[in-house]
């Protein structure tokens, strides 16, 4: 470190431990947050109206864990890569799984994708015709199947099933339905491996959405039993929904199993992670923490096994130094919800002192982490500033060779 920042540290060190805050236990806690990111984050991606094409960006599932392995090596934390099927279909995907592990990765959570095929345009699992519905479920089988070959231990589940129009569909028979290949696809689930439910509340269905929200997740993932819980995307909320609440409340029913970070403006906007409204990230980390020490055991070990995932698709911004940034933002906001001093919070609201707990709680978020994370960085042997050693790594001129028009997603 140099000199300014070590002593920034050194006065950051010390007007935390005279909060009662442990640096050295909250360094540890930080240093061991793992964030996995998407493979198709690292792909072409754009809106409704363009998919902007890219130099550099990879041209295949291979290429894709080659950018993966670059953010991992930049900052120490994402060592899994979650996958897309059939976006990031192979023919061996053994020769995948040791693609990653030479880059020093692993396969994390597996996506099957039941929206991009002509015969799901009015439902995959709840479409009316049976055959759809069949083939929806094969894929879904198909996707339990490649876990297994990529050792990976999670099914992560978003369905855009949904309607444009009142009429167009029936709603109990496609709840039903939709049990139906959740249930199917759970009793194939192995031993150690668990499935995700996502939800969305529009999109690309504007009716209605068949998982229209966490509730509806939560419900189905209580049915199906212990390896099925909820997967929480920041960005699939309607405006103004408090989403730490819902976190709060699915951890308390030990349901919370994974997130998918990423930033809203107004809709699914996709943007990078803390760019919107850091406040509602750390406040998440905060229900979080706060879980960690529930009394309840099964409370506390779930808080403990969330799958962070980042679900990101950037559009108009260079792919890996957004990831980066996506990473670094979700650390800032973990080290400020680690300086949370939960026994302070909640002796004020036992005292029912309204301002004071608020004060209490939002104090931690006003402190700057930088000298925090910068020292945390330095210690396990990462660039300090991961931005920055990646402008100065060379790999974006490397990358180039690509050319352009690489995989969309
Ligand atoms: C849907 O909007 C979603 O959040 C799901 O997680 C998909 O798998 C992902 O985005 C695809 O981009
Ligand atoms: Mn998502």
């Amino acid at each position: 470190m140099n000199r300014w920042s070590d002593r920034a540290y050194a006065l950051f060190e010390e007007q935390q431990e005279d909060r009662g805050i442990s640096v050295a236990s909250v360094k540890q806690k930080l240093s061991a947050l793992c964030i996995e990111t998407p493979s198709w984050g690292y792909g072409d991606s754009g809106t409704r109206f363009q998919v902007f094409k890219k130099v550099g960006v990879p041209r295949n599932p291979f290429e894709k864990l080659d950018d993966a392995a670059e953010v991992h090596r930049l900052t120490g934390a994402c060592p899994s890569v979650a996958i897309h099927i059939p976006w990031d279909k192979v023919d061996d995907y053994g020769k995948l799984a040791a693609h990653a592990s030479s880059l020093g990765l692993r396969i994390g959570a597996v996506n099957p994708n039941l929206f991009q095929d002509d015969d799901y345009m009015l439902g995959s699992v709840t479409n009316a015709n049976a055959s759809v519905r069949k083939k929806a479920v094969e894929h879904l089988l198909e996707c339990v199947d490649i876990m297994g070959k990529v050792q990976s231990n999670l099914l992560s589940l978003w369905f855009a099933d949904g309607t444009n129009y009142p009429g167009q569909g029936h709603l109990r028979d496609r709840k039903r339905w939709m049990h139906e290949a959740l249930e199917e696809t759970y009793e194939a689930l192995q031993p150690g491996m668990k499935m995700l439910i996502e939800y969305k509340f529009f999109e690309p269905g504007f009716y209605h959405t068949d998982l229209a929200d966490w509730g509806m997740a939560f419900q189905a993932a209580t049915k199906l039993g212990p390896k099925a819980e909820v997967l929480v995307d920041t960005g699939h909320h309607a405006q103004g929904t408090n989403v730490e609440h819902l976190v709060a409340y699915l951890l308390d029913e030990a349901k919370l199993g994974g997130f998918h970070f990423n930033s809203r403006k107004y809709a699914d906007d996709d943007l990078i992670v803390g760019s919107i409204n850091p406040y509602e990230l750390f406040l998440i980390f905060y229900q979080i923490l706060d879980a960690a020490q529930d009394a309840r055991q099964e409370v506390r070990q779930t808080a403990e096994n969330i799958a962070y995932m980042i679900d990101q698709s950037h559009a108009i911004e260079p792919k890996i130094p957004a990831m980066i940034r996506s990473v670094t933002n979700i650390q800032t906001q973990y080290a400020k919800a680690l300086l949370i001093r939960h026994g302070e919070v909640q002796k004020l609201q036992e005292s029912n002192d309204v301002l004071g707990a608020e004060q209490e709680l939002r104090s931690a978020y006003e402190i700057d982490v930088t000298p925090l994370l910068m020292a945390m960085r330095e210690e396990r042997g990462l660039p300090a500033d991961p931005m920055q050693a990646y402008t100065q790594s060379g790999y974006a001129d490397k990358i180039a060779a690509r050319g352009i028009g690489g995989s969309s997603w």
